[in-house]
C-alpha cells in the first residue's frame, strides 16, 4: 500500500516518524503519558501493576521503531528468509530484556525512581509468557533471541495459549496444578493483528474437480472452519535496530453467530460453536517429552502449521517468484515432530490447489522442510492413528500414504526383496489401528535432520534413523549442539557477574561473542580475581537465601553447598535418585559424633521443577523429596549440615535467580536419555560445577571446560542394553547403600511407606528401568568428591571460572549460526536506521 502514495504524502509521513529519545526526563513524559492515555490512570490510583504497565508500554514503543524498520525493509529487499515452527516458546518475562537490549535500562531506573517506584519492584509485576514444557520450548525462545541479535531474516511460528504451563503449587507435600492465565490483564507484549486471518478446515471429505488446465485433482470439502488470527510478539535483538518476531495464532470461531439456531430458540447452540473454536488454542499440553494422543492436540498442530503456510506462501506471492523459487526464499525448521503435518500440508496445497504435478511439487517440499530431532523416548515419539488422521484431516491421510508408497518403492529398488526393511521403514506402523510415524514422516519430507548434542545425534544415527542412513546415505544427517543465549542467562539474570567479566576482558563484547570468556582464564590463579568472583557466587547464593526464606519460610545458610537440580521432573532425569542419596546422606550424618557432624561440609540440596500432571510417579518423586525435607530441615542433630527445599513452581524467571546461585547443579540422566539439555550449559556459564552423566550435553560441556572442572559418573549410554538385558534374565542387583535406604523409607521414617510403594516398586518389582541401582555407588562416591573439592575454597573457585571461561561454544548464537550456514543457507539482513 505504501508504494500507493505520493511522494509529498509520504514525506508527510515521514515527518512525523521520528526516533523516541531515550534520555531520563523523556523516558519519564512517555511512562506517564502511557499512565493517563492507555492505562486511564493517574496520580490519585497508581499502584505497581499499573506502572509496570505504563513502562512495558514505553519500552514497547522503543521496540516498535525498530521492528517496523526491519519489517519494512525485509519488505522491500525480499531476502530469502527461515520461519521457526514451534508448538512452544517459553519466552519468560520482556520488560528486563528489552530495556538491556535497547540499552536503556539505566535511564529507566532513573525514571522510573523520579516517579517514585523502583524499576526492580515493576519487573516482578510480570508475568511469564510460559508457553511451553522445558528445555525445548526454551531451546525455541533463545534461538529466537539470537537470530534476531545476529540479523538473520528469521521469524517463530506457534500457538497464542490463552493457559500456558499450569502453577504449581504444593499442598501437603503433593504437587497441584492450577490454571496459568497469563492474559488476565493487558499484555504490552504481543500486538493482535486483527486483518491477519486464515481459515482452517478440519474433517469433510475427499472429491474430486478439473482444474483450470483441465486436469483431474483432488479437493477437500465440507467438515468444519475455525478462524487463526495473528498476535506479533516482537524479539528485540541485541545491540542491533533489527528486531525479530514471533508470530502466534489464536483460533476464533468463523462465523460469529449461528442465527439459525438462535432464531429458533436453541441460544446454547449457536454459542457452542463459537466455544469450540475458541477452546482450540486454549491450553498447552503439559507434557514434557510424553505423547498425548488426542484429538484436541491433533487439531492444534494442524491449526498451527496450516495457519503459518498460508501466510507464509502469502508473503511468497508477493513478490511473483515461480513456485520452484520457493525453496530459495523459504526455509522451515520444524521443530520436533509437532509441525511435521506442515509436510503433507504444503503438498497438498501444491498439488491440489496451486495444480502442481506431484513429482515439482514433492521436490519444493522436500528442499524447504528440515527437521529437529529433540529426544529418543520411545513415549514421546509422536504417532497418530489411521483413523483419527481420516476423521480429521482426510486428505492429508491419503497424501501420507502417497509419500509413503512412492517412498518405500524407491526403496525397494536399492535394497529389492527386504521386506523387513520396507515394514521397518514405513511411515506407517503396520497394527490395529495403523499409526502414522511422524519422526519418519519428518525425515522423509526434508532435507537435513538434526539431533542437538553430539552423542544424540551419534545415537539417532545408530538406532532411530538407522535404515534411512542406509537409503539417504549419512549426509542428510548432522549434529547441531544446542545452545544457550548469553544475555538472558549471563547479562541479566547475573548483573554481579556481568560487570566482573566485563571490567575484567575490557569490553562488553563477550555477550554477543561469547568466545571471548576465555580472556579470564589467564585469571584463573590470581587471587585478586578469585576473591572477587567468590564474592560474586556468594552474594548470588543470598538472594536465593533471601528468596526462599521470604517465600518458603525455610532458613538456608550461604557458606553450604548449594546443590541443585531444577527440570522438569521425568524418571530418566532421575530426581528420586538424587533425593535417594540425600536420605542416604542424612543417615550418614545421623551415624556420627557431634564433632564428626560439626566438621563435615554444609549442604542445601534445591530441587525445582513440574510433573505432568497425570504422571504419577513423577508427582511420587515429588512427594517423596518434600517428606523427605520435613523430617531432616527439622532435625536439630544433624547441626544444620543438610537441608533441603523443593521450590515451587519452577519457571523462567525463577531460574534466573536459582541459576547464578549453584555450587553444583545435577544432571544425572541415564546415559543415553536426555537429548542434550540446556540448563546444565545455564549453570556451567555462571560458573556452577557440575555433577553429571556421560549424557547429552554434559559430554560435551565436559570437553570445552576441561574434565579435571566436571564431576561425572555412571555407565555409559552403550552399556545400558546390556544391563537392562542382563537385569531382565538373570536378576536385579541391589546396591547395598540403597537398600538401606529404601529399608528406611519402608519403616516409615518419611511418614506413612504405603504412599511411596508404587515409587519403590519402580526399583524392584518394576526392573530399575533407568538404572538407579547400577549407578548408585559411583553417584554416592562424587558426592564424596565434591564435598572434599569444596573444602578447597581456591581450588574451588579457579575451577568455577575455569567453567565460565570455557563456555563459548554453548551460546545459542554460534548454534543459530549453524543452523543458518548448514540447513538454511540463510545470510544475515543487516537493518540501519
Ligand atoms: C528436549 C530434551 O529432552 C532435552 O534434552 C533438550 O535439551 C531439549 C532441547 O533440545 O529438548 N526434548 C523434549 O521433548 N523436551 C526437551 O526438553
Amino acid at each position: 500500500k505504501h508504494e500507493q502514495l505520493s511522494e509529498p504524502t509520504l514525506q508527510t509521513w515521514k515527518k512525523h516518524i521520528v526516533p523516541e529519545k531515550n534520555d531520563p526526563a523523556s523516558i519519564e513524559s512517555d511512562i506517564v503519558h502511557h499512565t493517563i492515555t492507555t492505562l486511564c490512570r493517574g496520580v490519585y490510583n497508581l499502584d505497581k501493576l499499573a506502572m509496570y504497565q505504563a513502562t512495558a508500554h514505553s519500552v514497547r514503543d522503543r521496540l516498535l521503531e525498530d521492528w517496523n524498520l526491519t519489517q519494512e525493509a525485509l519488505h522491500r529487499e525480499n531476502p530469502k528468509r527461515c520461519y521457526y515452527m514451534s508448538m512452544e516458546f517459553l519466552i519468560g518475562r520482556a520488560l528486563d530484556n528489552a530495556l538491556h537490549c535497547l540499552h536503556v535500562k539505566k535511564n529507566y531506573n532513573q525514571s522510573v525512581d523520579n516517579l517514585g517506584f523502583s524499576l526492580e519492584d515493576l519487573l516482578c509485576e510480570e508475568k511469564d509468557a510460559a508457553l511451553g514444557n522445558g528445555g525445548l520450548g526454551r531451546l525455541a525462545a533463545c534461538y529466537m533471541d539470537s537470530a534476531a541479535t545476529q540479523d538473520y531474516p528469521t521469524w517463530g511460528y506457534g500457538l497464542r495459549y490463552q493457559y500456558g504451563i499450569f502453577k504449581q503449587m504444593i499442598k501437603d507435600g503433593y504437587q497441584t496444578e492450577m490454571p496459568d492465565y497469563w492474559l488476565n490483564f493487558d499484555n504490552p507484549w504481543e500486538f493482535p493483528r486483527a486483518d491477519i486471518r486464515y481459515e482452517v478446515r478440519f474433517h469433510g471429505y475427499v472429491a474430486t474437480k478439473i482444474n483450470e488446465k483441465g486436469e483431474t485433482r483432488m479437493t477437500w470439502e465440507g467438515g468444519d472452519k475455525v478462524q487463526a488470527m495473528a498476535y506479533d510478539v516482537p524479539i528485540p535483538g541485541f545491540d542491533t535496530k533489527g528486531c525479530g518476531n514471533i508470530r502466534l495464532w489464536s483460533s476464533k470461531p468463523l462465523n460469529t453467530f449461528d442465527f439459525d439456531s438462535f432464531n429458533a430458540g436453541d441460544y446454547e447452540r449457536s454459542v457452542a460453536e463459537q466455544t469450540a473454536a475458541q477452546n482450540l488454542t486454549s491450553v498447552l499440553y503439559p507434557n514434557d517429552n510424553h505423547l498425548v494422543g488426542k484429538e484436541l492436540r491433533l487439531k492444534q498442530e494442524y491449526f498451527f502449521v496450516s495457519a503459518s503456510l498460508q501466510d507464509i506462501i502469502h508473503r511468497f506471492k508477493r513478490a511473483k517468484c515461480p513456485w520452484k523459487d520457493f525453496p530459495d526464499k523459504v526455509a522451515v525448521q520444524m521443530n520436533d515432530t509437532h509441525p511435521t503435518l506442515a509436510v503433507p500440508e504444503l503438498q497438498r496445497i501444491l498439488v491440489d490447489i496451486e495444480g502442481l504435478e506431484w513429482d515439482d511439487a514433492w521436490d519444493i517440499v522436500t528442499r524447504t522442510f528440515a527437521f529437529t530431532n529433540h529426544t529418543v523416548l520411545p513415549e514421546a515419539l509422536e504417532c497418530w492413528s489411521v483413523p483419527m488422521m481420516e476423521k480429521i484431516l482426510p486428505r492429508h491421510m491419503q497424501i501420507i500414504y502417497d509419500i509413503n508408497l512412492f517412498f518405500l518403492q524407491k526403496v525397494e529398488k536399492v535394497f529389492v526383496g527386504d521386506r523387513d526393511l520396507l515394514k521397518r521403514i514405513s511411515i506407517i506402523e503396520e497394527g490395529s489401528p495403523q499409526q502414522v510415524r511422524m519422526a519418519f514422516l519428518a525425515v522423509v519430507g526434508s532435507h537435513t535432520v538434526n539431533g542437538v548434542a553430539a552423542l544424540h545425534s551419534d545415537l539417532i544415527r545408530k538406532h532411530l534413523f538407522n535404515d534411512f542412513i542406509k537409503y539417504y546415505g549419512p549426509d542428510k544427517f548432522i549434529n547441531i549442539t544446542n545452545g544457550i543465549t548469553p544475555r538472558r542467562w549471563l547479562y541479566q539474570a547475573n548483573p554481579d557477574l556481568r560487570d566482573l567479566i566485563t571490567t575484567t576482558l575490557g569490553s562488553e563484547d563477550w555477550a554477543t561473542k561469547l568466545d571471548l570468556l576465555k580472556g579470564l582464564k589467564k585469571f584463573a590463579d590470581d587471587t585478586k580475581f578469585q576473591s572477587q568472583w567468590a564474592a560474586v557466587k556468594y552474594k548470588n547464593k543470598e538472594r536465593l537465601a533471601f528468596w526462599i526464606k521470604a517465600n518458603m519460610g525455610i532458613t538456608v545458610n550461604p557458606d553450604a553447598l548449594f546443590d541443585i537440580q531444577v527440570k522438569r521432573i521425568h524418571e530418566y532425569k532421575r530426581q528420586y535418585m538424587n533425593i535417594l542419596s540425600v536420605i542416604y546422606r542424612y543417615q550418614s550424618l545421623k551415624k556420627m559424633s557431634a564433632e564428626d557432624i560439626s566438621q563435615q561440609v554444609p549442604r542445601v540440596v534445591i530441587f525445582g521443577g513440574k510433573a505432568a500432571p497425570g504422571y504419577y510417579i513423577a508427582k511420587l518423586v515429588i512427594k517423596l523429596i518434600n517428606s523427605a525435607a520435613q523430617v531432616i530441615n527439622n532435625d536439630k542433630s544433624i547441626q544444620d549440615m543438610l537441608k533441603v527445599v523443593f521450590i515451587p513452581d519452577y519457571n523462567v524467571s525463577l531460574a534466573e535467580i536459582i541459576v547464578p546461585a549453584s555450587d553444583i547443579s545435577q544432571h544425572i540422566s541415564t546415559a543415553g536419555t536426555e537429548a542434550s539439555g540446556t540448563s546444565n550449559m545455564k549453570f556451567v556459564l555462571n560458573g556452577g560445577l557440575i555433577l553429571g552423566t556421560v549424557d547429552g550435553a554434559n559430554i560435551e560441556i565436559g570437553e570445552q571446560i576441561g574434565a579435571e572442572n566436571i564431576f561425572m559418573f555412571g555407565v555409559l549410554s552403550d552399556e545400558v542394553e546390556d544391563i537392562r538385558h542382563n537385569q531382565k534374565y538373570h536378576g536385579l542387583f541391589m546396591d547395598p547403600s540403597l537398600q538401606v535406604v529404601i529399608d528406611s523409607i519402608q519403616a516409615g521414617q518419611f511418614g506413612d511407606p504405603s504412599i511411596f510403594g508404587p515409587l519403590i516398586n519402580t526399583l524392584t518389582y518394576g526392573g530399575d528401568y533407568y538404572l538407579i541401582s547400577v549407578d548408585f555407588k559411583s553417584y554416592l562416591q562424587k558426592h564424596t568428591e565434591v564435598d572434599e573439592t569444596y573444602r578447597d575454597k581456591k581450588s574451588w573457585v579457579k575451577k568455577s571460572i575455569m567453567c565460565t571461561a570455557g563456555m563459548g561454544f554453548f551460546s545459542s548464537d554460534r548454534a543459530v549460526c549453524e543452523y543458518a550456514d548448514k540447513i538454511w543457507k540463510l545470510k544475515p539482513f543487516k537493518v540501519e536506521a
